[in-house]
């Protein structure tokens, strides 16, 4: 059976999760359950990254500090039960203070040891607390980081260093030899600069820190702690505790992250595992930032997005859908509640939800509830453009392809006119009309299930269908055109979305 392993970064554990959060989790999962769909073994691995100086101060502010472990399993609890809340089908909710954790960074630490690739020097520049990253001048921005705007601390300890630049080359040949390693394009054009011109060797310990990873063989040192959190990727599928589930899920297929973070994902982390002797994952995918109303999403500009409020308000599958259309995935873009809004009345209320009861409600005028007799219809390609756009981590033109089918629909219904159709007593064109309508919803919503599975869902379930029954076949089956049988008893219920007064 083909796998499909994919990972999103692990958050800090400094806070509830953003909107931000759940856009890179929300697209990971619509890819894992598109992958599921496919028939495809599928592991989705999530977590926290616990082992970071934000959390210890996160803690101390609440007055946690002299319970950190105490204050780290409740944030595990809370994001946790949040992923839960927001239907995230991960299969692994990994914590990098999480005992399997500890055993797989000494052994991966011990094989680049052995390699020759770890020397101890002095670190003498700039930290930034906040990007937990080590900063050049030329990194910086009016003397400050850009992404946090903050004054980056001027550190100066004893570290132990990983030989980064001994992988330039490596890491160039395969980036040039593996195109879709760094997705998309812009990305790999960044790295390949980064590589060429800036790329320096790099600490990966640190001496001030007292929680952490303590560095095998020198117990005064923590492993710094995005060395230790890339090996999660690792961790989660049994490095170092369990070698043949490691086997059979290495290499990752897909790492999905921010734009924020690809140097790790992209340049460090590839040389790290060469340099333990592993394959490096198969592709790293980058999407896009977006800003709320204009602005950076920010804790001291107070703007943080609650995507639990999100989906109180509205539902789970409107705040998946909202993600995934209005921002082209991989391009930045803007968050604001009154898109949204406008979203909600428009795509959803007014070109889905709409369609779905009209159709059905002819369906039960005309032809007392059942599906009509068999008739062709006019998916055309959409299927292939569908599966490629998903292939591509192109989510946003697999939205829209399920979009245009709900445009082409209610444009038929305008053209076809059925109600007319049914005055001038034309029997086979009405049927017609009406199985091709139906039988699209279908199509429709196998297009949803993994963008938007309750919605999905329903719609199976006013189409006549019993939803195990149609999730349990094959999508081969599913993709064919004219599966909805004739005679089939369809279910009004409620309408989808309902209209919202603005
Ligand atoms: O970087 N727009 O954790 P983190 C889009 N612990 N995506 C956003 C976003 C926004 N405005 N805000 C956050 C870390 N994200 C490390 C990762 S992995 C081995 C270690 C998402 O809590 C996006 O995926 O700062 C980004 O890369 C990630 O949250 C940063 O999460």
């Amino acid at each position: 059976m083909q796998k499909f392993y994919v990972t999103i970064p692990i958050y800090y554990a400094n806070g509830k999760p953003s909107v931000g959060h759940a856009y890179t989790t929300i697209a990971a999962d619509v890819l894992a359950r598109y992958h599921r769909l496919l028939g495809k073994d599928v592991f989705f691995l999530a977590g926290l990254d616990e082992n970071s100086q934000k959390n210890i101060e996160a803690a101390q502010a609440v007055g946690k500090g002299d319970d950190i472990q105490g204050y780290l399993d409740e944030m595990a609890a809370l994001w946790e039960r949040t992923f839960d809340g927001l239907g995230i089908t991960h299969n692994r909710f990994i914590r990098t203070t999480e005992a399997d954790h500890a055993k797989a960074v000494v052994k991966f630490w011990k094989a680049v040891e052995a390699k020759g690739d770890i020397y101890q020097g002095e670190y003498e520049g700039l930290y930034c607390k906040g990007c937990e990253a080590f900063y050049s001048e030329a990194d910086l921005v009016d003397g400050k980081c850009p992404l946090h705007l903050t004054v980056p601390a001027h550190i100066k300890e004893k570290n132990y260093f990983f030989k980064l630049t001994k992988y330039r080359d490596a890491l160039l040949e395969h980036i040039g030899k593996h195109p879709e390693f760094i997705q998309p394009s812009s990305r790999r054009n960044e790295i390949v600069s980064y590589i060429e011109k800036f790329m320096t060797d790099t600490s990966i310990s640190r001496s001030t820190m007292k929680w952490g990873i303590p560095v095998p063989g020198d117990e005064s040192q923590r492993v710094y702690v995005w060395f230790d959190a890339l090996i999660n990727y690792l961790t989660g599928v049994g490095y170092g505790t369990d070698e043949a589930n490691f086997k059979k899920w290495w290499p990752a297929n897909l790492h999905l992250v921010g734009k924020d973070i690809i140097k790790f994902h992209c340049a460090i982390w590839p040389a790290m595992l060469m340099s333990a002797g592993i394959p490096l994952p198969e592709r790293v995918f980058a999407h896009g930032f977006f800003t709320v109303d204009g602005q950076k999403m920010s804790k001291s500009l107070g703007n943080v997005v609650d995507p639990v409020d999100i989906a109180t308000k509205y539902s789970n599958d409107v705040l998946r859908f909202f993600l995934m259309r209005e921002i082209r995935f991989g391009e930045d873009g803007d968050y604001s509640s009154k898109r949204l809004e406008e979203r909600y009345n428009g795509d959803l209320a007014n070109e889905l939800g709409n369609l779905v009861h009209r159709v059905i409600t002819m369906a039960e005028k005309y032809f007392d509830s059942k599906v009509p007799a068999k008739a062709d219809g006019f998916l055309a390609g959409a299927w292939p453009a569908y599966q490629s756009a998903m292939e591509e981590v192109r989510l946003y033109d697999a939205l829209e392809i399920a979009w245009s089918l709900v445009r082409q629909s209610n444009q038929f219904i305008d053209e076809k006119r059925p109600w007319e159709l049914a005055k001038l007593k034309e029997d086979k064109m009405l049927s017609d009309s009406i199985y091709v309508l139906l039988e699209t919803l279908r199509h429709i919503a196998w297009m949803l299930l993994p963008l938007m599975p309750d919605t999905a869902e329903k719609i199976f379930t006013k189409l006549g269908l019993e939803v195990s029954k149609e999730l349990g076949q094959s999508q081969a089956s599913a993709w064919v055109w004219g599966e909805l049988a004739p005679g089939a008893t369809l279910v009004k219920g409620e309408p989808l979305f309902p209209r919202r007064e603005v």
